[in-house]
């Protein structure tokens, strides 16, 4: 598969910085203006990517307006994180089309991406092929998305789901604890999957990333980007924001 503009700005960043910081805004747990101001807080602090969806109701007008409102303020890349087929929205720049590897449900591992397939295409966003591993505690997306969570302790078979993921061409592989987990995955399970994603998948972490050692830790792992949305919610964020920034990009650099 061809690859995209915004694929292609995230091959670049990568060669560029050695990793990169994603700041996920959740239309469902805030305001309009709340998310639109993260945003612009977390583009002025320097994240690579804003991303948009959540478990629960990120759809239709609400979630136009807030990808209409960030990309009045920021100049990266706007990319849905879709909970569902709902999650569309044809103002964003590009989407993870996403497949729960790990699900019981057939829903999540093919219905639905048969179903939002001709939607992306009519609304010509950018599909990035994307596999997403749930890791344990699994939080609300473990719940709704019925997964058999990877365990903790067990980083051979998240390196497995991720060898999957290659032989199968994703471009990305997210992996995910949840938001809101109280801790994210292993590092010794962040290690692990880089090693089976080398260059060819883009190794995006997400879920209980909360401060700047986290994020030093895990990229210094393997990571290829974070993604952080609960430690960007609470108020006055911004130096937070710039600290988690500063982090990625310092160990991102030890490695270009
Ligand atoms: C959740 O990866 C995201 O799907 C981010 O998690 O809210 O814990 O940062 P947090």
């Amino acid at each position: 598969m061809e690859i995209g503009k915004t694929e292609k700005y995230l091959r670049g960043k990568l060669a560029q910085d050695g990793a990169m910081l994603f700041s996920l805004v959740d239309p469902d747990k805030c305001s309009l203006e709340k998310g639109a101001s993260i945003a612009k807080q977390s583009y002025e602090a320097g994240a690579d990517v804003i991303l948009v969806g959540g478990s629960i109701g990120a759809q239709g007008e609400i979630l136009d307006k807030t990808v209409k409102m960030i990309k009045e303020s920021v100049s990266v890349p706007v990319i849905l994180f879709p909970g569902n087929i709902g999650g569309l929205s044809a103002y964003a720049d590009a989407t993870y089309f996403m497949q729960m590897l790990n699900s019981r449900d057939v829903y999540w591992l093919s219905t639905a991406q048969i179903q939002a397939a001709p939607v992306v295409a009519r609304m010509k966003i950018e599909a990035i092929p994307t596999t997403y591993i749930v890791v344990e505690p699994g939080r609300a997306v473990g719940w709704i998305g019925n997964a058999n969570l990877i365990p903790r302790d067990r980083a051979d078979l998240a390196a497995a789901c991720a060898l999957s993921a290659k032989y199968s061409g994703s471009h990305i592989l997210v992996s995910d604890c949840g938001s809101g987990s109280p801790e994210h995955a292993p590092v010794e399970m962040v290690n692990a999957v880089k090693k089976v994603c080398g260059k060819d998948l883009i190794y995006i972490l997400g879920g209980g990333i909360r401060t700047p050692q986290a994020a030093t830790d895990v990229v210094k792992a393997g990571a290829d980007a974070i993604q952080v949305g609960t430690a960007f919610e609470l108020e006055n964020a911004l130096p937070k924001m710039k600290q988690m920034v500063e982090a990625v990009k310092k160990e991102g650099k030890k490695r270009v």
